[in-house]
This record gives structure tokens, sequence and C-alpha cells, in this order.
């Protein structure tokens, strides 16, 4: 509630109204002064959102937030601007072009049942840009794009939001004398509602098709579009649901984390960077993961980056990994010092890497995949002597700590302990590894 008590929403140095004399979007912007009028509401937590259209022209009226975007958009940026303040009082005004063109945004939001009210200003066509038709042109109905009468069903709105399940929804006229009434109900009501309102383009469509208030209630009639309140009904509001259930478990689960805590030594002087060519299912990537893991037990930062192919339990799967003594800015890895190549399905992805003259790092091999054509230092990997396939990653990466030591192979041991799966399996591997290769 505001401190003083607002007589009207509306900015009087942009009045009158710019409409084309009789049109309709002046009287349901009056209307909604009036229901604005009679909450109250604290015009800093108004949100009056504009798709275009002449109806799009509305929000600068207002002396409240508004915000005006692209046609057919207005639902996404309302349910965004819901999202982030589930306390604001989010009113969408579009026209029967913006449902049609932004009709999914519509279904979605009664979906969701997100917390706001959508008045559609709806005359029959798109008076901004002529007269066309659009989704809710009645059959038969004379527009500048169905000279000979629209052959298809007009779109009902209010059903296909409806059965999506809108907490409220309403149709009626611009003439109806309860409609600031309908619109107090829309907006108080907790999750998505919308009013449709039909009303008069007096340019385009009215005189085209000899509309008027009167004949306006006959077509209703005729297209049998029941009016009055057609849905009132209790659902869960999302922002809200959003915040409890998702922000709330999120937050839970980041308190519950403890932190790592440092406790190995790097020697490393600068940034250092792998990549682990492997094969899909044989837990490259969780073996990279780990491998970061021992570079943060020894103060280290670390970042990482997967590659596999969409069919993702088939073919090449690589991981780029960046350890540093400082923060990692970029996370893209240009030119790595070492490449660990296990499996055959990754070779031609690695390609560039063997071939670039330009590096100087080392090839940790798989000795079965020998001969490769490269200028990087070889060290060929006796990967069927030293354990099964599923472990080569991570004794793979043993290997590469071993002779690079950018940190000590005890904080990659712990890190294997680490892990929530596999723990037991791949310390087991490590140890039969650290048996035989004396790591
Ligand atoms: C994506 C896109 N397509 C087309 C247009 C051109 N355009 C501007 S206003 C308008 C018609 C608006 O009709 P409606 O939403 O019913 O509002 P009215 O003018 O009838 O109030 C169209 C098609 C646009 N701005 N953006
Ligand atoms: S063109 Fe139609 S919708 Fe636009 S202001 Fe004129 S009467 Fe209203
Ligand atoms: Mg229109």
């Amino acid at each position: 509630m505001p401190e003083t008590h607002i007589s009207s929403y509306l900015d009087e140095k942009k009045m009158p109204y710019h409409f084309c004399p009789g049109c309709g979007h002046g009287k349901i912007l009056d209307r909604l002064n009036q229901t604005l009028v009679n909450l109250q509401l604290d015009p800093h937590k108004v949100v009056i959102i504009t798709d275009i259209g002449c109806a799009g022209l509305s929000d600068k009226y207002f002396n409240t937030n508004a915000f005006h975007g692209l046609h057919g958009r207005s639902i996404t940026y309302a349910t965004g601007i819901k999202l982030a303040n589930p306390n604001l009082h989010v009113i969408v005004l579009i026209g029967d072009g913006g449902c049609g063109i932004g009709g999914n945004h519509l279904i979605h939001a009664a979906r969701r049942n997100i917390g706001v009210t959508v008045v559609v200003f709806n005359n029959f066509n798109y008076g901004m840009t002529g007269g066309e038709h659009s989704v809710t042109t009645p059959d038969g109905a004379i527009t500048s794009t169905t000279s000979y009468g629209h052959l298809e069903r007009p779109m009902d709105i209010c059903q296909s939001v409806a059965v999506n399940g809108a907490s409220f929804v309403a149709r009626t006229s611009s003439f109806d004398d309860t409609l600031t009434n309908i619109f107090t109900q829309a907006i108080q009501v907790d999750g998505f509602s919308l009013v449709d309102v039909w009303e008069l383009c007096t340019a385009y469509y009215a005189p085209r098709n000899r509309l008027n208030r009167r004949s306006l209630e006959e077509t209703l009639t005729r297209l049998e579009f029941q009016t009055g309140i057609l849905q009132h009904q209790t659902r869960v509001e999302y922002s809200r649901a959003y915040r409890n259930v998702v922000i709330g478990e999120a937050d839970r689960q980041i308190k519950m984390r403890k932190p790592i805590e440092s406790k190995y030594q790097s020697s490393l002087g600068s940034q250092w960077g792998g990549v682990i060519a492997g094969k899909a299912g044989m837990k490259t990537i969780t073996a990279a993961r780990i491998f970061n893991l021992g570079a943060i037990l020894s103060g280290l930062w670390a970042s990482q980056r997967n590659e596999y192919p969409v069919t993702v339990k088939s073919g090449y799967s690589i991981a780029e990994v960046i350890i540093s003594p400082d923060e990692i800015l970029f996370t893209g890895l240009i030119q790595p010092e070492c490449l660990l190549l296990l499996f055959p399905e990754s070779l031609r992805k690695v390609e560039p890497i063997l071939q670039d003259c330009s590096l100087d790092g080392t090839l940790f091999i798989n000795e079965a995949l020998l001969p490769v054509k490269t200028k990087l230092n070889v060290i060929p990997l006796p990967m069927r002597d030293i354990g099964k396939q599923k472990y080569w990653s991570i004794i793979g990466l043993a290997e590469v700590l071993k002779h690079t030591k950018p940190y000590p192979l005890d904080a990659f041991r712990e890190a294997i302990t680490m892990q929530n799966e596999y723990s037991e399996e791949y310390l087991a591997a490590y140890d039969a590894w650290a048996a035989i290769r004396g790591g």
C-alpha cells in the first residue's frame, strides 16, 4: 500500500491516449487504471509489460514500472521478471496479434501457473500494421488479408489457457461495466490469470465488418465463446514454488558442502594443460575430475572441459584439464603440455594436437596405438599389462603425474577416495598400478 492515496496511475502529461477515436484500447486502459486505484498497489511493485502493436503503446501512459519488448514475447519477459521478484504485480498488455505470434508462451505460462496477469486487447486484427487477420479473426470476417471472407476458425484463447491449468480465466468486452471487478480478481489471484477483452478496432476491423457494441455481443454468441469468469481455481504459483523448491534446495546443498582443504604441496609454477583422449564408457571424464580434485587438494586451481558425441555411449570421449597456481580466467586450452591417448576412438579428434609442430609437449600413448606421426615427445605406455581397460584413464593419469609431477601422487590417491562412486575399485586399480610401476 502506498503511504498516500493514489487517485490515478496514469501519467497526466501523456494524456489523452493517442489511439484512433472509439478504439477499445483506451477503454480497457481506463478500467485497468481504475483497478489499480481500487487496489492501491504500490506503483514501484507494479510492472506493466507491453507487447507490440497499438496495444503495445499502453505502458507509457502509466506511472509504474514498464517493459516493452518484441512481438509475442511479452509473456517471457513477464515470466523472468516474476521469477526474479515474486513480490511484484506483473501485468501483460498484449494484442490478439501477440497472442498468435507468442501463443506457445501463453500455454506454458498457464501450465506453470506463473503469477502474472495477461490482458488481451482482442480486436480481431493487426491494428497497427493495417488490419491484417490474426489468430482470433472470426470465420467469414473481412480483413486486409482476407478480402473474400476468412476461412479459419478463430483461436479460443481462454480455453487454451484454461485447459492448461490457468488459475483465473475470464472473457468479456471493453463495454462490460464489471470489467474493473474482473481485472481486480485477476490481479489478486495467486497464479496465472488471463482476461480476454473483446473490443473494436475502429480504423480497420469494425468498419469492414460492421462491428459495433451490439454485433460484438452477437459474434460472441454465434461463435459459442462463453463469457464471464470461465475458470477460478487454486493451484501452486510457480515463482514462489521455484524459490522454495529449487533455490531453497540449492542453498541447502551448498551450505552442506564442505570446502576442499589443500593438504599437499604443488611445485607447479605456471598454468599446465592436458588432454585425455579416451572412449565412451571408460570413465575418461570421471578420471579427469579426480585429476582436478587432486590438484585442488594440492592448492591449485582447476578447470575441465569435456567433449563427446551426441550419442554419448559410443565413440570418443575427451576431457581437457587446466591446473594452475593462479586463478584460471580463460578455460580454453590452446597449448596442452600433455596428451594422454588411450583409445583409437579419439585418435581422429586429437589429430590436430599430434600434428601441431609448434607444440613442445609430451604424448603419453597406449603403445598398442603406435606408430603415430607426431613431433611431440612420445612416452609409450604398456596399458594392456598394467590394468583393465575400464581403469586405463585413472592409471594413465597416474603415469602422467609420475612423469610430469605437477602435484604429488598421494593427492591423486586421496582424490580417488573422495569419489562417491567407484572409489573402492579405482583405489584397488591405482594400488595395483603403483605396485607394478612404482608410484
Ligand atoms: C516478430 C514481428 N512480426 C511482425 C511485426 C510487425 N507488427 C507490428 S505491430 C503488428 C500487429 C499487432 O497486432 P496486435 O498484436 O493485434 O495489436 P493491435 O495493433 O491490434 O493492438 C505487427 C504484425 C513485428 N513487430 N514483429
Ligand atoms: S488502428 Fe485500430 S487498434 Fe490501432 S489505434 Fe486505431 S483503432 Fe485502435
Ligand atoms: Mg489486434
